[in-house]
């Protein structure tokens, strides 16, 4: 399982070159260099110094950062949502993705055409909303037919779309809606693309101005975060050697690259925990939504070890660390052992056994 952020925004925002950026960033390791599935499409991996502490103790040879994978959702225009030019495939690329980075552009080129950041971004924001009304009403008539035979669930969803769409006509995000447990399952079946979670990132000019306070407070209604980068000179970094990196960071007075910072932010809005593990000499990290059992954990590693699962040997790394590796953890009797529906914790270290 991996997680995407979808990157869209007007053309011309700086997509593409956050999307460099973000891909030559991306941790450089021995047989798992980035990897470029299509044009617009990389697995990013994060950097995670737990990961580099663990690997350096027990002496392993691969060290498997955990990854994202980055869509640079192209072709995100006005008229998109009623599937013009190539409007329906990229709204099908979106569909797929778990997070939507929305690039916001805040250069020169952009001040001069007098139009404000804001509501260039409700502009996507309003292509988003468009494409879920449509989505809406053809779940809507589907339902309708249902109906009409009698069925009384069919009923209780039509009043939610009915709602749904009365919302989403207002401008209000399907992700912003409070819902019941049987909305909310009518929701998740419909895949809309405001149920997604959004980032704002304003692409700032060289000059460093802040996000201007109608963006930030767009941001602050939406309940969504707000970050600035500056993607030409970040796409700039990524393409230097690594020892010229650090003096170029300096010279900028950054301590690293934003985009780590920004790839930092996906993964706490998408709510994740890092988990470990370790088979002869891999240490990898894994991702894991918040709440994940360890069963399903195994499954995630291996459907072997989910199969065949046993229990778990779980571990805090720090304490692993502390004890020189699993054999002294044991000896100090800070290794636990963890059935099934026990829910994984950030930074624990896991040892599934399995028949
Ligand atoms: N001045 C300036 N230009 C930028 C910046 N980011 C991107 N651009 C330029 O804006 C144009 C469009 O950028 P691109 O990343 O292709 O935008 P996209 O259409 O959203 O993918 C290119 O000529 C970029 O070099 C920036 O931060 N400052
Ligand atoms: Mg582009």
């Amino acid at each position: 399982m991996s997680w995407s952020c979808g990157i869209v925004g007007l053309p011309n925002a700086g997509k593409s070159t956050l999307f460099k950026a973000l891909t030559a960033v991306s941790v450089p390791i021995e047989n798992y260099p980035f990897t470029t599935i299509e044009p617009n499409v990389a697995v990013v991996y994060l950097k995670d110094h737990r990961l580099a502490v663990l690997a350096e103790l027990l002496s392993s040879v691969k060290a498997t950062p955990p990854a994202i994978r980055i869509v640079d959702v192209a072709g995100l225009v006005e008229g998109a949502s009623r599937g013009e030019g190539l409007g329906n495939r990229f709204l099908g690329e979106l569909r797929s993705v778990d997070l939507l980075i929305h690039v916001i552009a805040g250069f020169e080129q952009f001040a001069g055409e007098g139009t404000d950041p804001a509501s260039r971004a409700t502009l996507i924001n309003l292509e988003l909303i468009l494409a879920d009304l449509e989505t809406v009403a053809r779940r809507g008539e589907k339902i309708r037919a249902q109906q009409r035979s009698g069925s009384r669930e069919a009923a209780a969803e039509l009043l939610f779309l009915d709602r749904l769409e009365g919302e989403l006509q207002a401008g209000t995000p399907a992700r912003l809606l409070s819902v019941n447990p049987f909305e909310e399952e009518c929701l998740n079946q419909l895949f809309l693309l405001t149920s997604k979670k959004m980032l704002y990132l304003y692409n700032r000019a060289e000059s460093g101005a802040a996000a201007p306070e109608t963006l930030q407070r767009l941001a602050r209604d939406d309940g969504s975060p707000l970050l600035s980068l500056y993607a030409r000179l970040e796409a700039e970094i990524g393409e230097l050697p690594d020892e010229e990196r650090e003096l170029f960071l300096q010279e900028y007075g950054l301590q690293e690259s934003q985009v780590q910072e920004l790839l930092r932010a996906c993964y706490h809005l998408l709510d994740l925990v890092t988990f470990y593990t370790v088979k002869g000499e891999e240490s990898r990290a894994w991702f894991a939504p918040r709440g994940t059992t360890a069963l399903e954990a195994a499954y995630m590693v291996h459907t072997d070890m989910g199969r065949g699962f046993i229990n778990a040997e779980v571990i805090f790394w720090e304490a692993l660390v502390e004890a020189g590796g699993l054999a002294g953890a044991r000896e100090r009797g800070t290794v636990r052992t963890e059935g099934r529906d026990y829910p994984v914790a950030d930074g624990e270290v896991f040892y599934f056994n399995f028949r």
